[in-house]
């Protein structure tokens, strides 16, 4: 054990794809790490519980407390009792396209929750002690001015979600610059997992990708096909939010792979890693995605069945129900300031990324179809 004074470190949205790759890997790091976890009627913190430490055991590094971002009295006296030294404020409502169904309460999580972590570490005479982070993101951009976004590019936000983060990352910036405190934005492009929540529209594609080669679905239901992301792994962005908290003065720092990808060809590559080729033909929503072939090396090589994938059948189709009212079309980070400064460089390709998520989603759906062949008497097939 080293004589260095432990680290404490609090993460909101520790349940969340970001909060559970942070915890993992501040743990490593020697962390003591708090969690700030919703009350939820069912379980909700399936991405942790490899890391849960029994309440019980002393000397745990790991600790979970009750708490939500709208309400202030709680995080005072979360923030009051853990005194971290880091404070990462990862908690959102975090689907654009759910921020226009819930423009208010996404207002009130996203931008007000920000503003009360910042007041109760002033409040709590803690501005010398605890940095904070702030999950800023891509979103802000919106409506493309300039290509690719740096720190410098305007922003023109496009969704509840995004003004209510843009909310955010101005108060993070004024309470910097008010009270000299160590408050950052990262600015983070998309970034993905294999925990990455079902809806987002890269585990929608890998978990769709996985269920129509084992025969368990026909098709795919997308919206805008032609949006362009820049996505990296959630693996190399959590090192770069804790990077932007060890530098000698804060600062605001754009988190990118630097490379933009249609929904499209997403779509193609997920399919592409289970042996399948698609193409895509029409426009609008007329647009469809059809296997034109198959590779069996690969099928046999993940003891896919050939028979499920059949030739000339129709896979994706657009449903205008996931079109949003107002888009952001095109991003592209310029992430040159973390390539300079904190020397983060992404140790994902998209390919690697796309391996890993589809190979993990052909992984679960293989237990559900033997459950659905078989029942509970499979069960055991997993242990
Ligand atoms: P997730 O949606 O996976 O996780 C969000 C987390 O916030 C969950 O733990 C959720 O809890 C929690 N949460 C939601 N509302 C509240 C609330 N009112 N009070 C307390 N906790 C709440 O998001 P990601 O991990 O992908 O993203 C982390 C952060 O980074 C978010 O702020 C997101 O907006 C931002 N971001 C994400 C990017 C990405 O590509 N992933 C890119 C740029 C920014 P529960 O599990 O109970 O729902
Ligand atoms: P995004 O991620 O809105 O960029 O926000 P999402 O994966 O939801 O959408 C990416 C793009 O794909 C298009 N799309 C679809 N999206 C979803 N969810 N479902 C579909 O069926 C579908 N079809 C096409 C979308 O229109 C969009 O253009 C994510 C979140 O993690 C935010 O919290 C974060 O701030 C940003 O990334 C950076």
């Amino acid at each position: 054990m080293s004589s260095e004074v432990q680290k404490v470190a609090l993460i909101t949205g520790i349940t969340g794809q970001d909060g559970a790759y942070l915890a993992e890997f501040l743990l490593k790091k020697g962390y003591l790490v708090h969690g700030l976890k919703r009350r939820s009627s069912s379980f909700n913190t399936d991405r942790i519980d490899h890391l849960y430490q029994d309440p019980h055991e002393l000397g745990r590094n790991f600790v979970l407390h009750y708490g939500d971002l709208t309400d202030s009295t709680n995080l005072i006296r979360i923030i009051q009792e853990t005194q971290p030294d880091e404070i990462y404020n990862l908690a959102a409502q975090s689907h654009v396209k759910v921020s226009f169904d819930t423009p208010e309460y996404t207002a009130n999580a996203d931008g007000l929750g920000t503003l009360r972590i910042l007041e109760a570490v002033r409040l709590l005479g803690l501005i010398e002690k605890t940095r904070i982070y702030q999950a800023s993101t891509s979103e802000l951009y919106g409506l493309v001015q300039q290509v690719p976004q740096s720190e410098t590019t305007p922003f023109y936000p496009r969704s509840p979600y995004a003004v209510a983060k843009m909310y955010a990352y101005w108060i993070t910036v004024n309470y910097k610059e008010a009270y000299a405190m160590y408050a950052c934005n990262g600015i983070l492009f998309n970034h993905e997992s294999p925990v990455r929540g079902e809806t987002f529209v890269t585990r929608k594609i890998t978990r769709a990708a996985a269920k129509i080669a084992l025969g368990l679905q026909d098709k795919l239901f997308l919206g805008n096909l032609s949006a362009q992301r820049d996505w990296g792994h959630a693996k190399d962005y959590v090192e770069a939010m804790w990077l932007i908290l060890q530098q000698e003065k804060a600062e605001d720092f754009v988190i990118a792979t630097g490379v933009t990808t249609t929904v499209r060809d997403f779509v193609r590559l997920a399919f592409a890693e289970l042996g399948i080729v698609i193409e895509f033909s029409g426009k609008g929503e007329a647009e469809k995605g059809v296997i034109i072939d198959r590779e069996d090396d690969r099928l046999a090589e993940l003891g896919l069945n050939p028979e499920n994938i059949k030739l000339g059948q129709t896979v994706v189709k657009v449903d205008s129900r996931y079109y949003r009212p107002t888009e952001v079309d095109l991003l592209i980070g310029d992430p040159r300031k973390a390539n300079e400064k904190l020397g983060w460089k992404p140790k994902y390709s998209l390919d690697m990324l796309v391996n890993e998520m589809v190979l993990s989603d052909l992984k679960l759906m293989k237990k559900e179809e033997y459950l659905k062949a078989g029942g509970f008497d499979t069960l055991n097939y997993f242990e």
